[in-house]
């Protein structure tokens, strides 16, 4: 390490630095608690945070470097809690089928959708999975993200499903950004086994036995959805998954209001995630419970349907956090921001609540609660300059990508 890496550094004169300080889990009227430091500044140590304030408290690290960020605005580093990160190719094609009037689940059921990425990402290459979601990583980081859950599901068999956590493995082993691992081999049932369900869910615990051994994810999750997983098998499969040690989440009431959020609830899920048709006896149980309300507005409008009904959950009590949901079928985008804008314009959240929703909480539902999410003394720094005089701005400001630099460990990574 040369002597300038040593080197304490100092990011001074922060027009609003949120640091977000306090507990990991912000429930309901907690997520907009959130008050920024004026005039901040961060002092970092071996790419960990040493010091936050305002004022020139900094002073006194004289031989630190110093950058002035001035006139900036400043917050943890935003985390993407959903996405589908490795897939091949790509599903332009059913974008018209839809302006056509056909609805997502009525592609998967003529063996598109889902079953069509399956396809292409069986046949793919390790290297093709890898360059593709490393450019779809760098694209994460230029909008600011600096740390991402990725599931598998597009194998539907055990050597692709592999091979697809392997992937992140390896991107998580080079960095810059921190991966969570989520195993999804229960994404849909594939056509070799429409007759025969009980043969696919005994391949999928073939393959959480496989993938625990191999240290390979560390949450699974199901698609619990009408025509798709019912709540009896996500029960069956999830409580497995349970004893194995894994932690829970439920694709829960994408669709159709089966009950997904109240089985993420009994099963003590770390997250329900969409929850777009929940109902609103559902919506009690996971305000009463710690499981995280993941909400992807940008599916919701991809797919043209209504947002997810963020203001009443938080008002009865959810801890509500916001992902892209980046994946080929119904969100081909990795833009966090607009996901955070459409929250703050469409559903009714706070900008505070948005912001929260994509550092702590979301921290919290990728199990990364001790390190990220938040800009406290001992926690990585990670951080995110914006190109925003205010919080407001940011959300006005829409479409465009606001981030000016983004730090990893401390160190420039845009
Ligand atoms: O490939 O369509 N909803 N899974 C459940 C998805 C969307 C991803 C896809
Ligand atoms: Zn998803």
């Amino acid at each position: 390490m040369s002597p300038a890496e040593n080197k304490l550094s100092v990011y001074h004169n922060i027009n609003l630095l949120y640091i977000l300080e306090g507990s990991p889990l912000r429930k309901g009227s907690t997520m907009t608690d959130v008050k920024p430091l004026q005039n901040g500044y961060i002092v970092v140590e071996a790419g960990k945070i040493k010091e936050v304030g305002s004022g020139n408290g900094y002073l006194k690290y004289q031989d630190a470097n110093f950058y002035s960020l001035a006139g900036k605005t400043v917050v943890p580093g935003f985390i993407d809690s959903h996405t589908h990160l490795v897939f091949a190719g790509s599903r332009e094609n059913e974008m018209r089928r839809k302006l056509q009037g056909e609805s997502y689940l009525e592609i998967l059921k003529s063996g598109g959708g889902i079953l069509s990425t399956v396809r292409k990402t069986r046949e793919a290459s390790f290297d093709t999975l890898y360059k593709e979601a490393r450019t779809t990583l760098e694209r994460m980081l230029s909008f600011g993200v600096t740390s991402v859950e990725a599931k598998s599901g597009y194998g539907l068999d055990l050597e692709t499903e592999l091979k697809q956590l392997e992937v992140v493995a390896k991107l998580k082993a080079e960095g810059p950004q921190t991966l969570v691992s989520t195993f999804m081999g229960a994404h849909a049932l594939p056509g070799e086994y429409h007759d025969n369900r009980q043969a696919y869910f005994a391949l999928l615990e073939k393959a959480l036995y496989e993938i625990k051994k191999r240290n390979l994810a560390s949450f699974v999750d199901i698609f619990c959805e009408e025509g798709v997983f019912s709540v009896s098998e996500s029960r069956e499969f999830l409580g497995l998954a349970k004893e194995l040690g894994f932690k829970l989440k439920i694709h829960a009431d994408e669709m159709s209001a089966l009950g997904g959020a109240a089985l993420a609830t009994e099963l003590k899920a770390v997250s329900a995630e969409h929850l777009l048709a929940s109902s609103d006896e559902d919506l009690q149980k996971l305000a009463s419970s710690d499981t995280i309300a993941v909400l992807l507005p940008l599916t919701s409008f991809y797919l043209n349907k209504p947002f997810a009904k963020a203001r009443a959950m938080i008002d009865y009590g959810c801890a509500v956090a916001l992902a892209s949901d980046y994946n080929p079928g119904s969100s081909p985008s990795e833009n966090l921001q607009l996901a955070m804008q459409f929250a703050v314009l469409k559903m009714k959240m706070t900008p505070e609540e948005a912001l929260t929703a994509v550092t702590v909480n979301a921290a919290k539902a990728s199990g990364l609660e001790a390190t990220k999410g938040r800009l406290m003394p001992g926690m990585d720094a990670d951080f995110v300059v914006l190109a925003a005089p205010n919080l407001d701005y940011f959300f006005y400001r829409f479409g465009i990508n606001l981030v000016e630099e983004v730090y990893i460990k401390g160190k420039k990574v845009k």
